[in-house]
């Protein structure tokens, strides 16, 4: 017995020389120490000695007991160390190399005019209402007054979805939505993303966003609609702006108007800007169609209103100079950087 006791502490110094890891300790230990482990296996079959011999032999087997229980101990504590000594050198952190600059963002010009836009409208009692991009046939252009074969769909290329499904080619379908749902005095403003199936170029996009506006109340005229464009132009080129109106048509909106804003680089005279009209066209309006009021369920004969659209890129292109509308959807951060 004395041998085996021996020989398992032998053993057990031998494995624990070669032992890399915690875990391989904890199997060594549960192999010879644990309760089904060899040691302990010697240290039960004691009863089968002699009275001499017990003493002796169970002193022996707890010493090396003892002894091994202190080298894996000391074995575990070796390992740990070195572990933590790898690992804070693969984490080591050189603090003198040169920090990684990250890149700060920038609104996108559209949407700095866009929010400057909503304050001064909502400042003069305008709602804003949002809705869905894609869109019936008949919100898109038969509740505008604009019937199959109405040559007002051609210049309006549309993408179709599906049969009678379209990727709205104006933000005007929001406007018959909110007078369906809503009895006058209406006045909102319709901002969004429209699409039309035309080439890009310097000025073209398939995507673009057009600002729309509408009011609707007992005694709306013509004067009511000349002054609030006069005010919202002034409010965005400067209070000298000089505005005219001209004649136009529409569908869904009689008598119509395209307004036009003085050349602010030439004061009028005539430049490359404005191609030498001395005027720049820059947004349309009208009295709201009395079929476009009845199909919502507005009586025509109490209630009257106006509405205007514009083109944002147009806008924005016209204040800071950009002379491609593509430069607003490629997000060079150089570009976007500079408004
Ligand atoms: C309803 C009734 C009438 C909105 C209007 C215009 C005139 C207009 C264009 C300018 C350039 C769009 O971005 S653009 O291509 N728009 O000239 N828009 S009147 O009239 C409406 C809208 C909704 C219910």
């Amino acid at each position: 017995m004395k041998e085996q006791i021996s020989q398992i502490k032998t053993t057990v110094e031998e494995l624990l020389k070669n032992a890399t890891d915690i875990e391989q300790l904890e199997d060594i230990r549960i192999k010879y120490l644990g309760k089904k482990g060899e040691l302990t296996g010697i240290l039960k079959g004691m009863g089968k000695l002699t009275a001499e011999e017990r003493p002796i032999i169970g002193a022996l087997a707890n010493e090396v007991r003892e002894f091994l229980t202190n080298e894996i101990d000391s074995k575990k504590s070796e390992i740990s160390k070195s572990m933590l000594t790898e690992r804070l050198k693969a984490e080591k952190i050189d603090i003198t190399m040169p920090g990684k600059k990250s890149e700060l963002g920038n609104l996108h010009p559209l949407t700095k005019v866009l929010s400057q836009f909503k304050e001064t409208v909502i400042g003069m009692g305008f709602n804003i209402a949002e809705g869905p991009d894609v869109e019936t046939d008949y919100y898109n252009f038969e509740a505008l007054n604009i019937p199959k074969n109405h040559p007002a769909r051609d210049t309006q290329d549309s993408f179709y979805v599906e049969d009678s499904i379209v990727l709205r080619t104006q933000t005007s379908p929001m406007q018959i939505r909110v007078m369906e749902n809503n009895k006058p005095p209406i006045r909102i403003i319709a901002p969004g993303r429209v699409y039309r199936s035309d080439t890009a170029d310097a000025t073209h996009s398939p995507i673009f966003h057009q600002i729309e506006g509408l009011v609707v109340d007992k005694g709306i005229t013509m004067a009511d609609l000349k002054g609030t464009l006069e005010a919202l132009i002034k409010s965005i080129y400067g209070e000298n702006s000089k505005v005219r109106f001209r004649p136009h048509h529409f569908p869904f909106t009689e008598p119509s108007v395209e307004t036009d804003i003085c050349c602010f680089n030439c004061g009028g005279e005539g430049c490359s800007v404005c191609k030498g009209e001395g005027w720049i066209e820059i947004l349309g309006g009208g009295m709201v169609h009395p079929k476009v009021l009845s199909g919502c369920g507005i009586d025509p004969e109490v209630y009257s209103g106006f509405a205007f659209g514009f083109g944002l890129e147009r806008l924005v292109m016209g204040r800071y100079d950009i002379n491609d509308i593509r430069l607003f959807s490629e997000n060079d951060i150089r570009f976007l950087k500079q408004f």
